[in-house]
């Protein structure tokens, strides 16, 4: 099997994470000139347009129903396997793993040209009978054993893991859920994180509950604890999941923005993985539009994810909580997230010639209370660096300060191909430059190189990574790319 390929034929890639802040940063000075980019007609092109993806989950025996694989097709471009990645269906016997859905699963995504989120390497939930049975210094080694077997298994073709999946308690607590890994000792979840990191260090590493989209709900806060922890120990976390599932008992929150942002202040991208809302028309509408608009307003909100293609493929069927009806129509949900991510601009019935290669992402200013300044909240603008430190090389590499702020900043670095394409980068940051999070990109030292699915960039095409930065930021600059 190929690396996933984040390049669809005839479209731009999708940048992603903090990216779009980047992008942002060297397009800004010729936006004007730029004529308007026409607005997607799909979910995917929409999403894309906004540096985002939009994904789905997939059950591996529903694709060929041709109705649900043709929807899949057109619209999504990030896809989870809704069950077929998950502990029984892997590991269903000790030691003897079993990867066909999985791996059916993956096949049609990287034949479609689609990247994949893997979900979910550690959970106490759908664990095998005989891991259930297991307590212990015995479950600890297997669970470390499955990480990393699973993760080995799909290394440098799964764009983001669910490495942990519900461990925290619902209700008032705050504090871990019990389960017999929570019992192995409540260092289990910075252990699967490191194995997983071992195995893959391409993949983004998320951590991925539900009733974590409210702010004030101590679940959410309890996670942000963990996080935030992680993040001052080095554990190797890139983001976090919500899933969002919403019903009227849970139902969008208002406060959801502030939650994407203070998870994104951390540090870490924030990906909505499993979202579905019951209920129809334009109330649905109106909720859908609510979500897709907090995640378009904060720049390491990267994706979304449904969690089905129809309301008759959902886990909850009967609350109608997705995009297409059970005949494969849009609903009123679907065009509400399609002109949410298209700012209000109508499709165009055609795709047009002239779309630019650079998305151009509009910012919409955040409306956080909140103390810690995030990406959204940048004042000082950075300086365009010189783009081409090589200009008949085989790449260039300049960096631009994001945004910074007591203690740290976010750097970006956009890497150019030169006039041939190169397949594989490596580039050299400035020294004192310290940092412990970097994102498209996988750092050795003070040499960032590529991670598996962004080495191969055209002739004068570019791709970005970020990092977050301690201590105060060096000036925007041209690096060294080979
Ligand atoms: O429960 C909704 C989601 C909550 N977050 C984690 C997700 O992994 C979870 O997904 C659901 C799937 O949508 C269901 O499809 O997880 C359930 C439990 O793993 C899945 O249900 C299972 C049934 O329990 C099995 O009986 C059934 O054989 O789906 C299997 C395949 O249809």
């Amino acid at each position: 099997m190929t690396p996933p390929s984040t390049l669809r034929p005839g479209r731009a890639r999708a940048a992603r994470g903090a990216s779009a802040v980047a992008i942002l940063a060297l397009v800004v000075s010729a936006a004007a000139a730029i004529p308007a980019a026409a607005a997607g007609s799909t979910l995917q092109d929409a999403a894309e347009d906004r540096n985002r993806y939009f994904g789905t989950a997939i059950a591996a025996n529903r694709l060929s129903d041709s109705t649900y694989s043709t929807i899949a097709n057109r619209e999504f471009n990030m896809i989870t396997a809704e069950n077929e990645m998950k502990m029984d269906a892997t590991e269903p016997n000790q030691n003897q793993f079993s990867y066909g859905n999985g791996d059916r699963i993956l096949t049609w995504a990287q034949q479609n040209g689609k990247q994949v989120r893997g979900h979910a390497l550690a959970w106490y939930s759908q664990q095998p009978g005989w891991m259930q049975r297991m307590e212990g210094s015995s479950l600890r080694q297997a669970m470390l054993n499955h990480v990393t077997q699973v993760a080995t298994h799909y290394k440098g073709k799964i764009y983001a893991w669910d490495v942990v999946n519900e461990a925290f308690a619902d209700g008032s607590s705050g504090g871990r859920r019990d389960s017999n890994l929570e019992r192995t000792g409540s260092d289990w979840i910075e252990a699967a994180f490191r194995a997983a990191r071992a195995a893959d260090p391409g993949a983004i590493l998320c951590y991925n509950d539900y009733n974590t989209d409210d702010w004030t709900h101590a679940k959410t806060q309890g996670v942000y604890r963990m996080v935030s922890d992680f993040k001052s120990r080095g554990v190797p976390i890139d983001c976090v999941g919500l899933q969002s599932h919403f019903n009227p008992q849970s139902p969008v929150p208002a406060n959801y923005q502030t939650t994407i942002e203070r998870f994104a202040a951390l540090g870490v991208d924030v990906q909505i993985t499993e979202l579905d809302i019951e209920g129809s028309g334009q109330q649905q509408a109106e909720n859908f539009r609510k979500v897709t608009q907090a995640c378009l307003n904060v720049p390491r909100c990267t994706g979304i994810t449904v969690w089905g293609v129809r309301d008759t493929d959902s886990w909850r069927a009967s609350g109608t909580p997705l995009l297409f009806d059970g005949s494969g129509n849009k609903k009123a949900a679907y065009t509400a997230v399609l002109d949410t991510l298209n700012n209000g601009v109508e499709p165009t019935p055609t795709p047009t010639p002239t779309r630019t290669s650079t998305p151009t992402p509009t910012p919409t200013p955040t409306q956080s209370s909140t103390p810690t300044p995030t990406p959204t909240q940048s004042s000082t603008p950075t300086p365009t660096p010189t783009q081409t430190s090589n200009p008949g090389g085989a790449c260039s590499a300049a960096l631009t300060i994001a945004n910074a702020w007591p203690g740290g900043y976010q750097g970006t670095v956009t890497v150019r191909a030169g006039s041939s394409a190169i397949n594989g980068w490596r580039v050299t940051l400035p020294g004192g430059v310290s940092t412990n999070n970097v994102w498209n990109g996988v750092i050795s030292g003070s040499v960032v190189s590529n991670a598996p699915y962004n080495g191969s960039i055209g002739s004068g095409q570019s791709t970005t990574f970020g990092f977050i930065g301690n201590g105060s930021a060096p000036g925007a600059s041209s690096l060294t790319c080979s």
